[in-house]
C-alpha cells in the first residue's frame, strides 16, 4: 500500500491524502477487511463482474456511478454529507451550542459505544446474507443483493473512519473487533440479536431489507441529529444509500405477492395454501415470515423504558427522528410519552417521562412507517380480488427485549399462557416444514431476463437498463 494514490483508491471527501495518521490506520485495517470479505462475504463471488453503483463523490452526479466491478475491487469510499454552516447541537443539555467537530471528552465512551453498535450491524448483515447469491431468483436480484452487500461494507468503512479519525488507539481496536465478531458465532456474536440470525432464503432477504434496513433508516436518522457533527454527516450520507435497500425489500415482497396472486388466479385457487402445489409462496406463509422479521426488528429499538437512551439524548449525541421538525423544547425535562406496560395481565399505555421513552417513540414511528408497505402489498392482493390481508403483528408479539420478553402474546396482542403459545406458535411463525418448503423453491436462475416461478419480474431494470440486461457476468 506504500505508493497508494488514496483519493483514487478510496474515494473520499475527508482529505485522506492529506492525513498521514488516518492513512496509517486504514493501511493497517484495509487488508483485514479484505480478508474478512473473502472469508465471510458473498460466497464464491470474487471473480464475478457485477453491475454496481459506486459513490465517488457526494455531489448528485457522483454518488451513483454505475459500472461492472469485481466486488473485492469495489472502491469502498469515505463520505460525509457536506458540512452545514453554523450547525448547532439541537437538543439536550447543550442545546444551542455549536455542534462538536471533535469528540467531547466527557461523552467519549457513550459516543464510541453508539458508533460501534451501529458499525457492528453492517458486516453482520453481509455475513447473514453470504449464501444467498447461490440461489438468486434472477440476475437482477443477484445484482441487488451484491449492491446491498457492498454498501453495507461501505457503511462499515464509514463507522471505522469515525473510530480511527476521532478515537485514537481504542477506536482502532474497536475497528478490528468489528471484523472479529461474527453473525451467529456462539463465542463472539454480533452485538444486537437480530444480526445473529442466518438469512437463508430470498423471502427472508426481502423482509430483511424491508424491516431490518428500516431499523437502519430510523437509527441512522436519530444519529444524524447528533451534536457530534462528523457522526451526523456520516449518517446523513448513509441514508441516501439506505433508501435503495428499502426499495429492494418493498418491491421484492410486492413481486412475490404479485406472483402468488397470479398463481391463484391462473389456477382458480380459493384455498391460499394450494399455491404451494404450483411452486409459489402462499400468503399465510408470507404472513409468518412477516411476523418473524417484524418482531425481531422491534427488539432492535431497545427497551421500552431506557435510561441509556435518556442519557444519550441529554448529552446531545443521539436525538429523535427528525428532531428539528418536532415542536417542543428539545430538552424534555417535563414532557411525557405513552409507553406500553403490562398491568394485571393487560397491556396498557402509561404516561412516562419522555426522556426515558426515546426508544419507544422511535419504535412507534418505525411501526407507522412499516405499515405503509403492508398497505401497498394489501392493495396488490385486493386488486386480484383475493380475500386476504397481511397485518403487522402487535408490539407484544414474539419479543425478546423489554417487558414483553417476560410474557407470551398472540399476533393480535392478547397475553396467552405458555401452554397456549406452545400449541399455537406454529400458526404464527415459520415452522421447520415451512422453512423446508420455502427452501425447496430456492433454485438459482442465471439466464438474463428470467425469473424464478415464485417472484414476478420488476417493473423496470436498474439505472434504466432493460430487465434482461446481464447484471452479473459469471465467466
Ligand atoms: N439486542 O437501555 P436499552 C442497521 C441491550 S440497523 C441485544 O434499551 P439502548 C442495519 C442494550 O445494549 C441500526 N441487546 O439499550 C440494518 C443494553 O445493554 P447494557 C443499528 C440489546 O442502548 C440492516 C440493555 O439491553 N444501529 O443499521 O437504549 C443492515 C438495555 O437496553 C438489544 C443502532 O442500533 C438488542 N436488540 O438501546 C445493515 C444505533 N437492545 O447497557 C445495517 C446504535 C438493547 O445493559 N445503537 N440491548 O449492557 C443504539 O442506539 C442502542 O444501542 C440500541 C439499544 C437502540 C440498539
Amino acid at each position: 500500500m506504500a505508493s497508494i494514490d488514496y483519493d483514487e483508491k478510496i474515494p473520499n471527501n475527508v482529505n485522506l491524502s492529506g492525513d498521514a495518521r488516518l492513512q496509517r490506520a486504514l493501511e493497517n485495517w484495509q487488508p483485514k477487511f479484505l480478508e474478512w470479505w473473502k472469508e465471510l462475504g458473498p460466497v464464491g463471488s470474487a471473480a464475478y463482474d457485477v453491475y454496481l453503483r459506486t459513490a465517488i463523490s457526494v455531489e448528485p452526479s457522483g454518488w451513483a456511478h454505475f459500472d461492472y466491478v469485481k466486488m473485492p475491487e469495489y472502491r469502498w469510499g469515505i463520505f460525509l454529507a457536506p458540512q452545514e454552516d453554523g450547525r448547532k447541537v439541537n437538543f439536550g443539555a447543550h442545546k444551542g451550542e455549536p455542534a462538536w467537530q471533535t469528540v467531547p471528552g466527557e461523552y467519549r465512551s457513550e459516543l464510541r459505544r453508539l458508533i460501534v453498535t451501529q458499525g457492528d450491524t453492517e458486516p453482520a448483515s453481509v455475513e447473514q446474507q453470504r449464501r444467498l447469491g447461490q440461489t438468486a431468483p434472477s440476475l437482477y436480484d443477484l445484482r441487488n443483493l451484491y449492491q446491498v452487500n457492498v454498501e453495507e461494507g461501505r457503511h462499515l468503512w464509514a463507522m471505522v473512519y469515525l473510530l480511527q479519525a476521532y478515537f485514537g488507539r481504542d477506536g482502532r481496536e474497536e475497528a478490528e473487533a468489528m471484523l472479529e465478531r461474527h453473525a451467529g458465532d456462539p463465542d463472539k456474536p454480533r452485538i444486537l440479536q437480530a444480526f445473529n440470525v442466518d438469512t437463508t432464503d430470498w423471502l427472508s432477504f426481502h423482509f430483511f431489507t424491508y424491516f431490518q434496513d428500516r431499523d437502519g433508516k430510523f437509527q441512522l436518522a436519530a444519529l444524524a441529529e447528533s451534536g457530534f457533527d462528523p457522526l451526523s454527516r456520516s449518517c446523513r450520507f448513509m441514508l441516501t444509500e439506505e433508501a435503495h435497500h428499502l426499495f429492494v425489500g418493498e418491491s421484492g415482497i410486492s413481486r412475490i405477492i404479485q406472483r402468488t396472486c397470479e398463481i391463484m388466479k391462473e389456477n382458480n385457487l380459493s384455498d391460499p395454501h394450494d399455491v404451494r402445489k404450483h411452486g409459489g409462496i402462499d400468503l399465510p406463509t408470507i404472513q409468518k415470515w412477516l411476523n418473524f422479521h417484524f418482531s425481531i426488528c422491534l427488539d432492535l429499538f431497545g427497551q421500552e423504558l431506557s435510561t441509556n437512551a435518556a442519557t444519550y439524548y441529554t448529552m446531545g449525541i443521539k436525538g429523535r427522528y427528525e428532531e428539528t421538525k418536532i415542536g417542543d423544547d428539545h430538552v424534555l425535562d417535563h414532557a411525557s410519552y405513552k409507553v406500553p406496560e403490562i398491568r394485571d395481565g393487560n397491556i396498557i399505555d402509561v404516561e412516562e417521562p419522555a426522556l426515558n421513552a426515546i426508544n419507544q417513540r422511535l419504535r412507534d414511528e418505525y411501526y407507522t412507517d412499516s405499515q405503509r408497505g403492508v398497505d401497498n402489498w394489501n392493495k396488490i392482493i385486493a386488486a386480484h380480488g383475493i380475500d386476504f390481508r397481511l397485518v403487522l403483528p402487535n408490539r407484544a408479539f414474539h419479543r425478546n427485549i423489554g417487558p414483553f420478553a417476560e410474557i407470551k402474546a398472540s399476533p393480535d396482542g392478547r397475553i396467552i399462557t405458555e401452554a397456549d403459545w406452545d400449541k399455537k406458535h406454529g400458526r404464527w411463525l415459520p415452522t421447520q416444514e415451512d422453512r423446508d418448503f420455502v427452501q425447496s423453491l430456492m433454485k438459482p436462475v442465471t439466464e438474463p431476463g428470467k425469473f424464478a416461478n415464485y417472484i414476478a419480474p420488476p417493473a423496470r431494470g436498474i439505472n434504466r437498463q432493460p430487465i434482461e440486461f446481464e447484471y452479473v457476468k459469471f465467466h
